[in-house]
């Protein structure tokens, strides 16, 4: 099922797995949505005031509450059940078996308002030579999972790819590691969905992801024309007026 006004179509291998939950979910509650909104004006209607009719007074009904009881334990045991699979393969990326081995290491910094991603280089490892980093630009190669270290410099984030149905706070002081492997080449938004201060709403970035050949020419490329391995560190002047803002309301 595809409601193009709900979520763009999925482009990362979990993202259909990942939207038959989010369905089974919004099935079961849009059914008690139902259910409960229909009692309601029901009784609304039948219980209404009518001249003599007196309220019957009731200390209660154990059956009533047994079954109340026992039907959303059972769904929400259910829904445990359903999820549990897809649930580990997606979030425990530091368990064998989910994100896999061969998987491409990043690393993304989240700070007041910016994504910083550091890329590995040709040797495939973190914290060597020749990394280097872009600002809000993420790229990936198609068909190859990415396993992408996430932290924060300063306050919460939450990095949103919406198209590959991840979504991952940064938290200060803590590295969490998220991966994805993408489906389809193109261009994808990355959000912050974590209200983070008076610039979140551009804290944005884009993701690109290439045939993997075309990953390797782009990378070559950056390294050629000297992509340093850090990027420079004074905020933007606009950034550094929204954090005199902020501060200026913090202390009223
Ligand atoms: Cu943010």
């Amino acid at each position: 099922m595809n409601w193009g006004w709900m979520m763009p179509e999925s482009a990362s291998t979990f993202g259909a797995g990942i939207d038959s939950i989010y369905y089974i979910i919004l099935w079961i509650t849009g059914a008690i949505f139902v259910l409960v909104e229909t009692a309601l004006i029901v009784f609304i209607i039948r219980y209404r005031h009518r001249e003599g009719r007196v309220a019957v007074h009731t200390h209660g009904s154990k059956k009533a509450e047994i079954v109340w009881t026992v039907i959303p334990l059972i769904l929400v045991l259910f829904i445990v059940y359903a999820s549990n699979d897809i649930w580990l393969q997606v979030k425990r990326a530091d368990q064998e078996g989910a994100a896999p081995a061969d998987a491409l290491p990043l690393r993304v910094v989240a700070k007041q308002f910016e994504w910083n991603v550091t890329y590995p280089g040709p040797d495939e490892e973190l914290d060597t030579g020749d990394d280097f980093v872009k600002r809000n630009q993420l790229h990936v190669p198609i068909g190859r999972a990415v396993r992408i270290d996430l932290g924060s410099e300063d306050v919460i984030h939450s990095f949103f790819l919406p198209d590959f149905r991840v979504k991952q706070d940064a938290v200060p002081g803590m590295t969490i590691p998220v991966w994805f492997e993408a489906t389809r080449t193109g261009e994808f938004p990355v959000a912050c969905a974590e209200l983070c201060g008076l610039g979140h709403y551009r804290m944005r970035a884009s993701l690109t992801v290439h045939e993997a050949d075309d990953f390797d020419r782009w990378q070559a490329e950056e390294l050629a024309a000297g992509t340093p391995a850090e990027v420079a560190d004074e905020p933007e002047a606009d950034t550094a007026e929204e954090n005199k803002v902020s501060e200026g309301e913090d202390s009223a």
